[in-house]
């Protein structure tokens, strides 16, 4: 087990596997399991490339022999910064066969956050797309090897330059031998009929991988997840989606997130033995004539493209005979938005509310329209434990709102060596602060009525006010800074910094200059403030903190004009 990573109690653990949540597999097994039943099925469209699962699991195995070559080996973390492509998954499959761990970057991310958390995950490699979406990963990849002495590979889909192309760690492809299975020495079994040969093989208990967190603070925090924890994730999740081998998935969002990954997502959608469709782009432009030529029966999207896809369909009268599942989530999806889905779209909607730490609530497919409408579900398992708390962790009464707290079979007991911030993101018995305050009404569902952390949630993307507020205060000409949420028609929220300029400063601040400089440091472009406003003195509570409310309230007002 990696250090630095929390985990579940034994009592826990062991009520877990026996209620039959965790069943021991791997991902590694999950796709051997897949290749043998679905075989010259369809797993991955990307492209004009289409996969089958027994070709997926063939490549996978080439590539795990190649980055076991090049000295890539159990525990050893890997980043992945990869658009929705093929690639995208083998490597990460081929990485759970070797037992080395994704950690997940999302393909936005710039130099600060690729360093830092390469640093931080002392990752032995670095896996990127040559030039994606106008811009240049392998200019990126200079920067940050430069600065991380622990990167010992930058490996390149496409077009490697100075790096190495991807492509070339794929062995030879083998001809199987009797009964379906290629011996390679990464499935290679011994004597004891183990899989990995001369390697350990990944233990279900084992983490699969790194995935970052939305935060709350000034670094990104990691969440270390479990096969046992992630695959119950999936599974349940593509239960509870109604997915089976004739599902299509259609993945828009990047898949490096949680809710496109797993929720039930690409992952869970290939453990239902269904076909996933990767877009390169969100737009109706790109997905809708996928929609139509995939035949895509599921998809999941944040509220602000669901709003662009339900004016996109109304405008172009176009229906989709085939879509079944509309998932919504990642934010808060309005009541207006949300009663427009099955009238326009002629498909079921789903709200999620999830959070890359674990709890996972959905409405249910057959749920009566109001619940679906106005509610964002329940949680999936009833393994879930969730509790609505004052803010000194009393229960309050049913149907009000507060503090949500969970803990279950696949939420975080801590994020990865963090154990100072675990102290307060988690109670002394074990449940997750969430951040969000929710009320649970009389039929059992969340629906969420705000926030108490210190986060913008931008149509979905989460930025932690202070990881901002710290990068401006490494401006010489800023003296103190506060980023808050201002309401947006179209993303729900946006992002406001209030500078308070430097006294000494000569020149007078911008903000032009200040979103340069922010840009010119390599901070990832959305959670570069939307709106700077230059301000003497902050506002302040009782107690002498930096008034956040007053700050959301003046930029609200002055938005009305
Ligand atoms: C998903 O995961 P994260 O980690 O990017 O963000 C989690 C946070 C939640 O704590 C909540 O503040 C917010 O995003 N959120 C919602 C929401 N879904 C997420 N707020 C209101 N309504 C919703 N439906 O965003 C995520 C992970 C898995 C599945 C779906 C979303």
């Amino acid at each position: 087990m990696l250090a630095g990573c929390p985990t579940w109690p034994q009592e826990f653990a062991e009520r877990y596997r026996q209620e039959g949540c965790w069943r021991g597999e791997t991902f590694g097994e999950m796709l051997r399991e897949r290749a043998k039943a679905y075989g010259e099925r369809i797993a991955i469209v990307s492209g004009e490339r289409r996969i089958s699962y027994a070709e997926l699991d063939d490549r996978t195995d080439r590539l795990a022999e190649g980055l076991l070559g090049i000295g890539i080996e159990p525990q050893d973390r890997v980043v992945v910064q990869l658009p929705n492509i093929a690639e995208f998954f083998e490597v990460i499959f081929a990485l759970f066969r070797i037992g080395a761990l994704p950690v997940f970057a999302l393909p936005l991310h710039r130099r600060l956050e690729i360093s830092y958390i390469s640093e931080f995950s002392e990752a032995k490699a670095y896996i990127i797309a040559g030039q994606d979406a106008g811009f240049d990963y392998r200019e990126l990849a200079r920067e940050v090897i430069r600065e991380v002495p622990s990167l010992r590979h930058v490996l390149v889909a496409g077009e490697a330059q100075e790096f190495v192309a991807l492509e070339e760690l794929y062995g030879e492809p083998r001809e199987p031998k009797m009964g379906g299975e290629a011996e390679t020495s990464a499935n290679k079994r011994d004597e004891n009929g183990k899989q990995g040969g001369r390697r350990s093989q990944p233990h279900p208990g084992d983490i699969a991988f790194l995935q970052l967190s939305g935060g709350t603070t000034g670094l990104p925090k990691l969440i270390p997840r479990t096969h046992d924890d992630y695959i119950y994730s999936l599974r349940l999740s593509a239960e509870i989606c109604g997915l089976n081998d004739h599902s299509v998935y259609l993945a828009v969002l990047p898949a490096a997130h949680n809710y496109p990954l797993s929720s039930p997502g690409v992952l869970g959608t290939l453990y239902a033995g269904g076909r996933v469709v990767l877009a390169r782009g969100a737009s109706p432009d790109e997905a809708f004539p996928l929609l139509l030529r995939e035949r895509v029966t599921i998809t999941a999207l944040v509220p602000p493209l669901a709003l662009i896809w339900l004016d996109a369909a109304e405008r172009q009268r176009i229906e989709f005979p085939h879509l079944q599942v509309l998932q919504v989530g990642g934010a808060k999806f309005s009541a207006e938005a949300a009663a427009r889905v099955k009238p326009t779209l002629g498909c079921q909607l789903q709200q999620v509310f999830g959070m890359a730490e674990g709890l996972v609530n959905y409405t249910r497919l057959d749920d009566p329209d109001e619940v679906i409408v106005h509610t964002q579900g329940r949680p999936m398992s009833p393994w879930d434990e969730v509790r609505v708390v004052d803010d000194e962790d009393n229960e309050v009464p049913p149907g009000e709102a507060g503090h949500l707290l969970t803990r279950g079979p696949y939420t975080i007991r801590g994020y990865y060596r963090a154990e100072e911030h675990n102290a307060k993101a988690f109670t002394s018995d074990g449940f997750y602060r969430t951040g969000d305050i929710v009320r649970i009404n009389s039929d059992g569902h969340l629906i969420v009525e705000g926030r108490d952390k210190d986060q913008i949630n931008r149509g979905g993307e989460k930025i932690a006010a202070e990881e901002v507020e710290n990068q401006l205060l490494a401006h010489p000409g800023v003296h103190d800074a506060a980023v808050v949420a201002m309401p947006d028609e179209y993303l729900g929220e946006r992002t406001c910094a209030f500078v308070i300029p430097h006294p000494a400063a000569d020149t007078p601040l911008s903000g032009v200059q200040i979103k340069a400089f922010l840009r010119g440091r390599g901070l990832a472009a959305f959670k570069i403030p939307d709106r700077i406003e230059f301000i003497d003195s902050f506002p302040k509570t009782k107690v002498g903190k930096v008034s956040k409310k007053a700050l959301r309230e003046l930029i609200a007002e002055k938005q009305r004009g």
